[in-house]
């Protein structure tokens, strides 16, 4: 029978639609399940080949579950405020409003030809303003707490995208989104405190279901370290504090290092003998990023500050301070004590620029490398510290610096808070005027939202602000504290804003009330299971987790964690192995895929590609094969027969197929379930037969990957009534999912001579007679007495014998 998946697909999505069977219900005595994917930015470029590997591998999850009598919430929107979009609108002179409807609607067709079992009553955009309101709500009670604030900042700044960037947005010294260079810049910037939330974020993680890794990289993220601030006096008779991680080291420090942007250079200007080099030092570290400045491998460069020292306030040293690009002005105090002899590259600055290199924990060969694997070593050269081990001269010292008033100990972190504004168009107006009187001031809320006024040019402006500065009707206004001429705030929000609570309004879309019902948000919460790229472990996860703590603490919603399990797929490649895109011409697109194979061959192949969790290349001849398990499985209803039940010769295969797959897809082994189905349909095609109870259960396990073709053969041979999507998961005998035979070795006197598969369980004897008729062991034990036979039941059997 031939295989017409175009009016077969097309079928049944109208269908799924039409009755509705994907909607997910607000008041069901079932058990929940919210399952949730990382919601699309529609780009101009249309869906890729790498979407539908999540949206498929949670739908397979989703419908599996629904067929196991949950209620399950598996939505959908769009994540549409951003640069690309504004980029593409700017060039094309076309309104950012409008291509994105467009960009939509073909994502929309493109996914919903794949059958996804997505509730689109519950579809949502960033970019509406029912939607908007209520991140400008959310931002409203942050300024309220003081968790936004306005702060001259030394910010990143895109050079072609004319914007500023956050640190995270900034990957190895280029934008991340255009490539192009990125600068340093001071601006006035609104700020979320993130760091607020620092402990939390990393604690809670204990409190939820993520891989190892992604918890890994978000505490990397956060950097939390514990160390000691120390006050070294200077000969100006200044205090130059630094942050340290090693305060027991402190007789090893040599020479200060202090970041080319340390507010005392400016102090001691007058006195720096050398201030023309110090300044040429420094606007060359202004055009580098933090990220080649701390790069260990590279070359070290300083220049030394002639005419100030500093002292070492433990033996009263004058030791030697220059500034250099490895220390970062943004990280603890912006300076920090060398000790070359446990510090690489300190010890690397120190030889070349000949400064002395003090062994003060034992166990290295100092003047050769920096001994830095020192944890656990003895103090040396370190006065009322020799003889202790470091833990023990870490608490000394540091006690000591707090009784002299000279240090404390101190936590630091990696994590600053977030740099919230963009100097853009496309994105929600941040809701705050600013009143000469009144200072900034939230807008009312009952005036929420605040709608991007529609202007003539989104071009940002060369002087780097938004083009909303430009519309001077929106700009002025009163101020809702005292009545006066307010000015409104011309920055908007960062693309990550809309993302970060989205899963709540999911809950409950349609209100205009509140983001979401108490109830709804009580019955849904939390997310049971988010799978999203790993690129977005420390933005938009951290960014989510951050929000929804906040959120957490003003009581709009009743979890601490909004995501109680997360995984994460890996790319899909091209056939050369490499990234897809344009210029490398590997580009697959998924509407011909579906056009030529469907939908379902599509879905089938992006779940058998190889393990989940990692990188796949794409393969146009493992598609095919996947077409050609389909129409096998569809051909199974010319070999269908009237007999009752399943077959016994093929029981232990169908338990153990219904157990296998099931565990596979919550385990995200996609492809060895698939592999199941595949070798049950070679143990079926084999009998010459198949039964309707054998079918309708082989139907059912293939409908989560498969959903068309298996409404279709469900409908076509009367498997059941109704749809398969409203079938019940077939349940397994764990007795009979026991394989009925087992490998085991024979050996004689240890050695092994032959494997025999015998039946699971066997008994002794029999096994031993077995055994003993094999022609290996039969040789081996010829002539000989045998002194002891032992048997580990389903795994060996040892002969030992003499002469
Ligand atoms: C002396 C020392 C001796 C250090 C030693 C390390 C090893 P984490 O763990 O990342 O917090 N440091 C401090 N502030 C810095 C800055 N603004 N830029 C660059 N480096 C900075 O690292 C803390 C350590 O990094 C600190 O401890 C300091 O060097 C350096 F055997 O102080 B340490
Ligand atoms: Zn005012």
């Amino acid at each position: 029978m031939k295989y017409n998946h175009k009016p077969i697909e097309g079928k049944w999505q109208k269908i799924w639609e039409d009755k509705g069977v994907f909607h997910a219900e607000d008041n069901s005595e079932k058990e929940k399940f919210y399952a949730l994917i990382e919601f699309p930015y529609p780009s101009g470029q249309g869906l890729h080949v790498g979407h539908p590997r999540p949206y498929t591998a949670l739908d397979t999850v989703a419908r599996k579950r629904r067929l196991q009598g949950y209620n399950v919430l598996y939505p959908i929107g769009w994540d549409a405020f951003g640069l690309p979009t504004e980029n593409y609108a700017i060039k094309n002179h076309i309104h950012p409003e409008i291509v994105t409807k467009q960009n939509i609607a073909r994502f929309k067709k493109q996914i919903q030809s794949l059958g996804i079992s997505f509730d689109w009553s519950r579809e949502i955009n960033t970019t509406d303003p029912d939607y908007y309101k209520w991140t400008q709500w959310i931002f409203i009670q942050l300024f309220k707490k003081g968790l936004a604030y306005k702060k001259e900042m030394n910010v990143n700044w895109c050079t072609s995208c004319k914007c500023v960037l956050a640190n995270e947005e900034v990957v190895n010294g280029v934008c991340e989104r255009c490539g192009s260079e990125v600068v340093h810049k001071v601006k006035s910037q609104w700020m979320l405190k993130i760091t607020a939330y620092a402990d939390r974020l990393i604690n809670d993680l204990d409190l939820v279901n993520y891989p190892e890794r992604v918890k890994a990289q978000q505490k990397n993220w956060i950097g939390r370290s514990t160390g000691a601030e120390v006050d070294f006096k200077t000969t100006t008779g200044d205090t130059l504090t630094i942050y340290t991680t090693r305060a027991d080291t402190l007789y090893g420090a040599t020479y200060m290092v202090i970041s080319p942007e340390h507010p005392l250079i400016e102090k001691w200007a007058d006195k720096l003998s050398n201030i023309d080099a110090i300044r040429e030092y420094q606007a060359a570290a202004a055009r580098k990023s933090d990220f080649e400045r701390t790069e260990v491998a590279k070359d070290k460069t300083g220049v030394l500050v002639e005419g100030v020292k500093a002292i070492n306030p433990v033996n009263n040293k004058e030791i030697p301070i220059f500034i250099s690009d490895y220390v970062l002005v943004s990280y603890g105090t912006g300076a920090i004590m060398a000790v070359p002899a446990h510090d690489t590259r300190d010890w690397e600055f120190a030889k070349k620029f000949d400064l002395p290199i003090i062994e003060v924990v034992k166990g290295g060969n100092v003047q050769e490398e920096a001994y830095t694997d020192c944890a656990t070593g003895i103090m040396v050269n370190s006065g009322m510290l020799d003889g202790l081990t470091v833990d023990e001269a870490k608490k000394k010292i540091i006690s000591w610096l707090e009784s002299e008033g000279k240090g404390h100990s101190k936590v630091n972190y990696k994590l600053r808070d977030w740099v919230f504004s963009r100097q853009r168009y496309w994105g929600e107006p941040i809701p705050i005027v600013h009143c000469d009187k009144c200072g900034y001031v939230p807008i009312d809320e009952s005036e929420l939202p605040l709608r991007l006024p529609m202007v003539e040019s989104y071009e940002p402006t060369d002087n780097g602000e938004s083009p909303l500065a430009k519309m001077t009707d929106w700009l002025e206004t009163t101020c809702p504290c005292c009545g006066g001429k307010a000015m409104r705030e011309t920055d908007t929000m960062p693309q990550w804003a809309g993302s970060s609570w989205y899963f709540l309004r999911y809950m409950d879309p349609h209100n205009d009330k509140a983001l979401a019902s108490k109830e709804a948000i009580k019955y849904w919460s939390p997310v049971d299971w988010y799978n999203g790229g790993m690129e977005h472990t420390t933005l938009h996860l951290l960014y989510s987790r951050f929000w929804h703590k906040f959120l957490y603490d003003i009581g709009v919603v009743n979890t601490p964690e909004p995501y109680a399990k997360r995984t994460s797929h890996g790319m899909i490649l091209g056939e050369n192995g490499e990234k897809m895109s344009k210029s490398r011409g590997n580009v697959v697109n998924p509407d011909e895929i579906v056009d030529e194979y469907g939908a379902d061959t599509l879905r089938l192949y992006e779940m058998f590609i190889g393990d989940f969790e990692k990188a796949a290349p794409w393969s146009q001849s493992s598609i095919r094969g996947c077409r050609r398990f389909i129409e096998r499985y569809y051909n199974l209803q010319t070999i269908l027969n009237n007999a009752d039940g399943i077959r016994p010769e093929l029981e232990s295969s169908f338990h153990k197929a219904i157990k296998k797959v099931g565990d596979d897809i919550e385990n995200i082994k996609f492809n060895t379930a698939i592999a199941t189905l595949m070798a049950l349909i070679n143990d079926i095609t084999a009998t010459g037969a198949i039964t309707k109870e054998e079918l309708r259960i082989f139907t059912i396990l293939l409908n989560p990957f498969a959903p068309h073709v298996t409404e279709e053969v469900f409908e076509m041979c009367k498997l059941g009534d109704g749809i398969v999507a409203e079938q019940k998961w077939p349940e397994y005998d764990e007795a009979k999912c026991k394989d009925e035979t087992i490998e085991i070795v024979v050996q004689v006197n240890g050695k092994i001579k032959t494997k025999l598969n015998i039946p699971v369980e066997s008994e002794k004897n029999a096994v031993l007679d077995m055994a003993k008729a094999d022609a290996n062991v039969a040789k081996a034990i010829e002539n000989m007495n045998i002194i002891k036979e032992i048997y580990v039941p389903n795994k060996l059997v040892n002969l030992v014998v003499k002469p």
